[in-house]
């Protein structure tokens, strides 16, 4: 094999985000770009003798491309062999499942998440560690430091692999004697199989015979042919009950972000009066994120993570209970209710789902959540779309009950964490710096003072510390404390790639009954003109209403 070393400059903004690296399209094709944050983490990581990278994406332009580079990079620097999913293809948990499966030393999955795809869209890298889970702030950080600094990459000149068929691959490696392999891998049959194992496959197929109507939407990313797999030829749902299930490059020219907003066609389907499914879900471009409506409902992530945990002994898998819960701070604490009540522990982490791993790892957790459509289980060290969507549906199935029926009930038991989140996308990152400073002022005057009738208990900037390893991660978000236990969290986004996105995080606890009929934007709106006024967001941005609302 031959390998060539490539002189580069370095870049100065390849700094992993909340989830990898994230930049439009047209930024990740400078020439070297890719090349470079590739090489600044084989120059981070001590690749051993016969290592596996497994290498997939989320379908998105771009991604072929990528994959032929990367392979050939990782001939290069010393792997053994290189594990790709069909067609380029892998979600983020089923990336997960395989680097764990395969005991490969790591993993790279190509996405941008719920962000825009195309041309003219976004691309995002992001690498995942020997537990299959996003690597931590203490590699990403060096990848940084080193990618600002790198003069040259390893790259092999290898045949260009045809990643649309299964099989196996072989070419001489860099020393003589050595082989470097790539192998095509079916892993939407390796990820079904994980959730055949998990969940009552029979008590669900049972369910979906009986009448249940119900939709999946996959986005046009990439969870179509693994729902296809799982709720059509192993559930035995109707064909018609997936939509968007092709993945295609732009996703449709869409947003594959699931939510109220964005998820449109869905949320029409499932807010039709008397006309309205069942059961509706939607996951975003990489497969990691879930939404879940009932009939004319829609149940907010942070409620979902309590359901999961306050029902898990109905699933097989969780069936002798589960060690404890985390999520991550701007996440409502309805979790934590249900946890008191099992007699578990609750951890609160910053956002990003690198936080939940070394939890899970030491077995401390079972179940993670984020406010964000992200939940999952350690059966991956990723939150998981559709392991969410099964989980759902193997309690709905179990308590033969609906899912606004499932929600009042918790609400009647545990009392009724309202939450709702405010995005500001786009915004200039002076003006959104701005916000928080001005928030960061008040942090002497705030507390003792009254708004309507909440007030301020204490205010501060989010700050963890690990556990597990001992390493303190600051300035995850500016909370405001209420003394009733409600709060106000403002954050900015580590994830997108134009201006600034402001997010705030708006929670009131309401244990009256009567009230939890209420619709959330309602029974927070003094919340709302609380952050409003506390921030003067539309002062300083010119914004009058949020981009996005969930
Ligand atoms: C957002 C969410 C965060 C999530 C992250 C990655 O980050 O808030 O909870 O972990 O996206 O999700 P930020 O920094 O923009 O708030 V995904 O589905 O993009 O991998
Ligand atoms: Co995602």
């Amino acid at each position: 094999m031959i390998v060539n070393l490539v002189p580069t400059q370095a870049f100065n903004d390849q700094k992993p985000g909340t989830s990898g690296l994230r930049k439009k399209v047209k930024v990740f094709q400078q020439p070297n770009y890719l090349e470079n944050f590739v090489q600044s983490f084989f120059d981070t990581l001590i690749v051993p003798a016969d290592a596996t990278l497994v290498v997939g994406g989320d379908g998105r332009y771009h991604n072929r491309h990528a994959i032929q580079t990367i392979i050939e990079m990782a001939a290069a620097n010393g792997f053994s062999r290189v594990l790709v999913g069909q067609a380029g293809i892998l979600s983020t948990p089923a990336a997960s499942h395989v680097i764990r499966k395969y005991q490969a030393f790591g993993g790279m999955v190509l996405s941008a998440s719920h962000n825009q795809g195309g041309l003219n869209g976004d691309f995002g890298i992001k690498y995942n560690i020997g537990n299959g889970g996003p690597a931590p702030e203490k590699i990403t950080d060096e990848v940084f430091a080193k990618s600002k600094v790198i003069s040259q990459y390893k790259i092999a000149e290898l045949p260009l692999v045809d990643i649309n068929a299964i099989g196996k691959t072989e070419f001489p490696g860099v020393n003589n004697g050595e082989t470097f392999t790539v192998e095509i891998i079916d892993a939407v049959q390796d990820y079904a199989d994980l959730m055949q194992s998990l969940f009552d496959f029979p008590v669900i197929r049972q369910l979906l015979a009986s009448g249940f109507e119900m939709k999946f939407d996959a986005m046009h990313a990439v969870t179509g042919p693994y729902a296809k797999e799982i709720l059509v030829n192993r559930l035995g749902a109707p064909i018609e009950s997936l939509m968007n299930c092709e993945p295609s490059e732009d996703f449709g020219g869409g947003h594959p972000d699931p939510n109220l907003t964005y998820a449109e066609d869905l949320v029409k389907i499932m807010f039709a009066g008397e006309d309205a499914l069942d059961f509706g879900a939607a996951s975003d471009g990489d497969g990691d994120r879930n939404m879940i409506l009932g009939q004319n409902f829609f149940v907010t992530p942070s409620d979902s993570l309590a359901v999961l945990a306050a029902n898990a002994t109905l699933v097989p898998a969780y069936a002798k209970g589960i060690a404890g819960a985390a999520r991550s701070m701007p996440t409502s604490g309805a979790v934590d209710r249900v946890a008191a009540k099992l007699n578990i522990p609750c951890f609160e982490t910053p956002t990003g789902w690198k936080f939940f791993g070394n939890l899970m790892d030491a077995g401390k957790v079972t179940l993670c959540g984020e406010e964000s459509f992200g939940t999952s289980s350690s059966h991956v060290r990723e939150k998981d779309g559709l392991w969410a969507v099964l989980f759902w549906l193997n309690i709905i199935a179990a308590k033969k009950q609906g899912v606004e029926a499932i929600l009042l009930a918790h609400w009647r038991e545990f009392g009724r964490n309202v939450y709702s989140r405010h995005d500001y996308e786009s915004i200039p990152a002076d003006a959104a710096n701005g916000v928080i400073a001005h928030i960061k002022s008040q942090f002497t005057t705030l507390p003792n003072q009254s708004f309507g009738r909440y007030t301020v208990k204490s205010c501060d900037d989010f700050s963890y510390l690990d556990p597990i390893d001992g390493s303190v991660s600051s300035n995850q978000g500016t909370r405001i404390l209420f003394t009733d236990g409600s709060r106000i969290v403002f954050r900015l986004s580590g994830t997108g790639t134009e201006g600034a996105t402001l997010r705030i995080y708006l929670e009131a606890f309401e244990p009256d009954t009567a009230k939890h009929y209420l619709d959330a934007q309602v029974a927070l709106a003094e919340m709302i003109q609380i952050a409003l006024q506390i921030s003067q967001l539309v002062e300083r941005t010119g914004r009058t209403a949020p981009t996005v609302i969930t």
